[in-house]
């Protein structure tokens, strides 16, 4: 039947109910009465800025008023949901990208152009949400704005960072400072504070078992803080499903146990909470318990808030996996395990084997490195002491795998008796021994029976002072699924760091998903010329091809057509001319917009080999220089842009940007070479810089050393754009090679295959770098003896590849330079060169993040597009 409206007259609710500002008369009135009652500003001292809060207060309305529909319509449908947890989210700028995805961008331009105001002044204006590091960040958010728009119920979860990532400033000696980015200065209209939706989240403490063979235990005392939710409106495009994100901040508890928390210390302890860790690795030696109690304090308010969602349905919570899917991104989230087993046996009185079948059932974890000393692993005194209860959950869990194993070797127990916090959480795991007729671990042992090794591989703890916490193996254990993010990755992840784990459950809970990108911000945002000639061209509506990429295949006939390549180059050329005005207004400088982009954007890393391409940059001008003035003039010209952040503690990453700088500094200046080659590094990147960097660039380079790039998703953005790549066989590389087809990708260096050998002869079979390189010998020389300035203070820098060569810039450098040579030659050839950026943009469909989104639906999470009424 129908529902009983909740109270009062319907029809007066309904009369005054807001609707969505179709036309610019609405727009312009409802930016008017924001200017008035909610900035409390007069028209004649209205400052771009404060049009930009006018307009995005008014856009929120329209947001809300879809997001109300779709959180009521969720609520009714009581769809299976997923849950994206992720501690990133690189959301940059919302204003642009929610006209856009409404369909109103041309409205708002006529409208706020009436009240004396440009468009695109105003999006200026916002700063960016940069709640992320880099790929994976940005990934979550791309991933938002898919589910979004592919009507899926998700919801992602986050923290509330005051600060984001640190501003990058470089000094006149070309080193990176860091200022604090504090990006909630100005009130942030895309959030919606929701001081009603609070949770208490306990630290430190006692936890002791209830000694009843149940497992169970009591936790008590520590530090309480309370965790506040903040709403973010994502909207989906052309579509009214407007999904949330939930950013958690944190309060202190009023009345909590003021003897068990530093009262002193009050202030530091809460507001250093809100920083975003801005390192793959420093919080190992620095912050190392902050960044611990962040884990657990999101993920221990994301999971009370998806229970207290899942018990309004009224079911058993036996059916818990069938209502929610959790994704795991990364092992930052990875304490959820354990905090959903904690709810389910001490809170929620189940049995420890019922709770493991439903949190092996809820979770998905998704691996982003396989680099080993990114892996995330805990100390044990350190989880002891924070979360107590949780360490011992942990080895409850170890201890079918470990503890019994050992056991059942016969090993006379040399078992370390401080693993166990108390005689009970022993008789605990006996009890669990026999019950559970040591199902898994005795399989372990029986699959592989004496191999001790592979035991201890596998533990979830790892031996050593002080002992550690694998979260990867945890979180593989703990998910129904694992799965690496382009085909390569995930094999290497299949065959390196879970192998064991493979061999033991079998390989079908190990799958890949390519990553993928939003079109919606990758293309019809950041390019909106390119966007409205493929529209033109293939004769689709926008929004359809937008939400169906492969439709780009239309396009491969236009590369014959030599009108449409005029069009296409000249698109290229302005977006070209607006990057180099971009510059000129922000640094001052002066671009050659009539050479080839050559661009480099990523964290700085060395395994990303950004040294390599400066080394390769030194090569090319001490070449130029070589060359007579007629030689020269037969030469492409060549701009390369850097931009990317180093990690505030990775001295070898800081020192590659030095050296960039100064290199800039010295070529830019030389009458003999500037006309051909010249070399910027732009301060600060982030998604809006990306944004105007991509659409101009001709070449992007994406040569990480072979295995070490798990994708890389700006590779797909360049793509996307017509930029041709210019990389290493790695990551989704590989794919979009498959895809576009070799020929019109510049592919150079050793294989994955090969890199361990060559590790192994760098430490054996040593070959001075003069015999094994000489052309890379050279340019190391030239920075060695000052050529750059500096001397001596690059040495560090140098001898990384001088000695070990880790990341194997001396195997490929000959190669690099060669398919550099290539690019040069190719585009030479003006025409064909654009064939290649036509035919590249055309077979881009396979990494729209839709595709992904829907993969991780369909194959893992199992839920469905669940489409909103607009008008109910
Ligand atoms: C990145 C990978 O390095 C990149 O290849 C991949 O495309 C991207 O994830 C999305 O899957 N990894 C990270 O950004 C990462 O591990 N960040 C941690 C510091 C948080």
């Amino acid at each position: 039947g129908k529902e009983k409206w909740p109270r009062g007259d319907e029809k007066v609710w309904k009369a005054g109910m807001r609707s969505l500002d179709k036309d610019v008369e609405s727009i312009t009135k409802s930016f008017v009465n924001h200017v008035q009652t909610s900035l409390a500003r007069q028209a004649h001292n209205l400052d771009d800025l404060g049009a930009y809060q006018a307009a995005a207060l008014s856009v929120r309305d329209n947001l809300l008023v879809n997001w109300n529909k779709t959180q009521l319509q969720y609520m009714r449908k009581s769809p299976k949901r997923a849950y994206y947890l992720s501690l990133e989210f690189l959301m940059g700028r919302t204003l642009d990208n929610a006209l856009l995805n409404l369909g109103l961008k041309d409205e708002y331009k006529d409208g706020v152009r009436l009240l004396g105001f440009n468009i695109e002044d105003i999006l200026e204006q916002e700063r960016d949400a940069a709640l992320g590091n880099g790929g994976l960040g940005r990934l979550a958010a791309c991933y938002l704005d898919s589910s979004a728009s592919q009507e899926l119920p998700l919801w992602g979860y986050g923290l509330r960072y005051k600060y984001g990532i640190f501003k990058q400033l470089i000094s006149p000696e070309g080193n990176q400072l860091e200022a604090p980015d504090p990006w909630l200065e100005h009130q942030n209209p895309w959030e919606l504070p929701r001081l009603d939706v609070a949770y208490e989240v306990r630290f430190y403490g006692r936890a002791e078992r209830l000694g009843d063979g149940s497992g169970r235990a009591l936790w008590t005392g520590g530090q309480e803080v309370l965790a506040i939710a903040y709403d973010v409106m994502i909207p989906g495009y052309n579509t009214a499903t407007t999904n949330n994100l939930r950013l958690w901040e944190s309060k202190p508890k009023r009345g909590f146990d003021l003897n068990s928390f530093n009262a002193g210390n009050y202030e530091g302890a809460l507001s250093r909470f809100v920083v975003l860790f801005a390192d793959f690795f420093a919080y190992r030696t620095f912050g190392k318990e902050l960044r611990l109690k962040q884990q657990y304090f999101w993920t221990a308010a994301s999971l009370s808030d998806i229970l207290r969602r899942f018990k309004n349905l009224n079911k058993p919570m036996s059916e818990f996996p069938e209502f929610v899917a959790i994704q795991l991104n990364d092992t930052h989230p990875t304490l959820a395990i354990p905090e959903l087993m904690r709810i389910l046996i001490d809170e929620e009185d189940l049995h420890w084997d019922a709770a493991w079948k439903i949190v092996t059932n809820t979770f998905f974890y998704t691996n982003h490195t396989v680099l080993p000393e990114a892996l995330e692993k805990w100390s044990v005194p350190l989880v002891e002491h924070v979360l107590p209860r949780h360490m011992q959950i942990i080895y409850d869990i170890v201890g079918p795998i470990y503890f019994c194993t050992l056991i059942i070797l016969h090993l006379t127990c040399q078992l370390d008796r401080t693993c166990f916090s108390s005689k009970a959480s022993v008789s605990f795991i006996y009890a669990r021994l026999c019950a559970l007729t040591m199902i898994k671990t005795v399989a372990v042992e029986k699959k592989f029976p004496g191999d001790r090794e592979r035991l201890a591989r596998m533990s979830l703890i790892e031996e050593g002072q002080p002992k550690q916490v694998r979260m990867a193996h945890l979180a593989c254990v703990g998910s129904r699924k694992v799965n690496g993010v382009a085909e390569l990755h995930s094999d290497l992840v299949r065959t390196t760091i879970l192998k064991d784990f493979v061999e033991f459950e079998g390989i079908s809970k190990f799958g890949n998903v390519t990553n993928g990108i939003t079109p919606r911000r990758w293309l019809d945002q950041c390019n909106p010329e390119l966007s409205a000639l493929i529209t033109k061209a293939l004769k689709l509506e926008k929004s359809v091809w937008l939400k169906d990429l492969t439709k780009l295949e239309g396009l491969l006939p236009f590369a014959e057509n030599k009108a449409f390549r005029k069009e296409w180059a000249g698109i290229k050329q302005r977006n070209k001319e607006r990057l180099a005005h971009y510059i000129e207004t922000t640094l001052g400088l002066t671009i050659n917009t009539k050479a080839l982009f050559d661009v480099q954007i990523k964290r700085l890393h060395e395994y990303k080999r950004q040294t390599l391409n400066i080394l390769g940059v030194i090569h090319r001008y001490l070449t130029l220089k070589n060359m007579t003035p007629a030689q020269r003039k037969k030469v492409n010209n060549r701009v390369v842009f850097f931009a990317g952040k180093a990690a505030p503690g990775y001295y070898i990453a800081k020192l590659t940007i030095r050296l960039i700088v100064n290199v800039a500094r010295t070529i830019n200046a030389d009458p003999d070479t500037r006309d051909y080659l010249t070399l910027y590094f732009l301060p600060d990147y982030s998604v809006s810089l990306a944004e105007v960097l991509i659409p101009a660039s001709d070449i992007s380079q994406h040569i990480s050393t072979a295995g070490t790039e798990a994708s890389g998703t700006s590779n797909m953005k360049f793509c996307l754009n017509g930029g041709l790549l210019l990389g290493t066989v790695d990551g989704a590389n590989i794919e979009i090679a498959e895809e576009v087809g070799e020929s019109n990708v510049f592919f150079f260096g050793h294989l994955t295959p090969a890199v361990e050998d060559l590790r192994y002869q760098h430490l054996y079979h040593h070959i001075p770098i003069e015999k094994k390189c000489p052309a890379l010998a050279h340019v190391l020389n030239q920075v060695s003896l000052g050529l750059f300035g500096d001397n001596e203070v690059y040495e560090p820098l140098l001898n990384t590849i001088r000695q070990g060569d880790y990341y194997l810039l001396s195997d490929d450098f000959d190669s690099y330079i060669a398919a550099l040579a290539m690019v040069d030659e190719a585009y030479s050839d003006t025409e064909e060169w654009i064939k290649k950026s036509i035919r590249t943009t055309a077979k881009m469909g396979k990494f729209s993040s839709d595709r992904a989104i829907n993969e991780y639906a369909e194959s893992y999470w199992n839920i469905e597009a669940t489409p909103i009424t607009p008008h109910s």
